[in-house]
């Protein structure tokens, strides 16, 4: 039975990618019964009814490596944080929160500096700065000068890329270019998908030339962390690792224990203060959540 990728979804039709081109697929009823449905990345088995319509039904959706729900995508292998400098001023405790949830789901965090052509380079080295010492692999981008835009189709090289980040910072601007340059001439597009409701909120993968996949998403102001409890924040900190095991106290929240090695790298510089500071924020948010839910 030949697999494929989902590539989006629209009103009970989903393309699907296979070896030999694209097919529209319908799913069993079994699925419905059993509660899942299918999602953009979903990788399946599908059996071919109809080769010249290329036409089959979803037989079997393979085990996911991941989930998200908002927006609906499955398997991701990379999220690409899009921020700026200026405008919309960057909110840095949503992209921690993003960072937090890449990490906690085995997702390979890129981040983009966008807009570059607006910010002068002190400025961006600043906000570098801010990321380096998290092992993260930061690229400044702008539309103007194309800054950076071929160091990302490097990066896109055999990811499923999800594009996150606030409204305005240029994520769609950005997946345009993307697509004008490297996007894949893929074969028969069947009609009844195109002919489906399609909005540019619907979420898909596009295919790249270098075997990457790219996803947009609406931007959102602000983020909910599922999964992920106060007391094992810090350890999604790449940064606090080497730290984290010489504070005095085992199990320290590096809040307002005495002898907190976290502590003392951020007052020595060695962890950037704005990402302490996000993940204080980040944590008593939390601590909160999980007092509601217990108490
Ligand atoms: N100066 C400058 N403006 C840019 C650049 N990239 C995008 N923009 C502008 O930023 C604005 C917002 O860009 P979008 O691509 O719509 O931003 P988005 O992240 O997709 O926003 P949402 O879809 O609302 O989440 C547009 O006016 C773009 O033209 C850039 O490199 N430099
Ligand atoms: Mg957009
Ligand atoms: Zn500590």
């Amino acid at each position: 039975m030949p697999r494929g990728l989902i590539l989006k979804g629209i009103g009970g039709f989903y393309q699907v990618e296979g070896d030999t081109g694209l097919y529209v697929c319908k799913t069993r009823g079994i699925f419905r019964k059993k509660g899942i449905s299918p999602l953009p990345g979903d990788f399946v088995h599908f059996s071919i009814t109809n080769e010249k319509l290329r036409e089959g039904w979803i037989e079997k959706i393979e085990e996911r490596k991941n989930f998200f729900i908002r927006p609906p995508v499955a398997n991701v292998s990379q999220i690409a944080l899009v921020m700026t400098g200026v405008s919309p001023e960057p909110d840095y405790t949503l992209v921690d929160k993003l960072l937090v949830a890449a990490f906690l789901n085995d997702i390979q965090p890129i981040v983009i500096i966008n807009k570059t052509d607006l910010l002068d380079r002190e400025e961006l080295a600043r906000m570098e700065a801010i990321y380096k010492p998290a092992g993260l692999f930061v690229i400044p981008m702008n539309k103007v000068t194309m800054e950076g835009y071929s160091i990302l189709h490097d990066k896109l090289r055999g990811f499923r890329t999800v594009f996150a980040g606030q409204s305005g910072v240029g994520k769609s601007t950005i997946l345009n270019i993307i697509m004008d340059k490297w996007l894949m001439e893929t074969n028969t597009v069947s009609d009844k998908i195109q002919r489906g409701r399609h909005t540019t909120r619907h979420v898909q993968l596009l295919p790249l030339d270098c075997k990457g996949y790219v996803v947009d998403t609406p931007g959102f102001s602000s983020y909910s962390l599922d999964g992920v409890e106060h007391d094992g924040l810090g350890w999604l900190y790449p940064e606090f690792e080497k730290y984290q095991s010489e504070c005095r106290f085992n199990g320290c929240s590096h809040i307002n224990e005495p002898d907190c090695a976290v502590k003392n790298a951020v007052e020595a510089g060695e962890i950037h203060h704005i990402r302490y500071e996000g993940y204080r924020k980040i944590y008593e948010e939390l601590k909160e959540n999980y007092e509601k839910r217990y108490r």
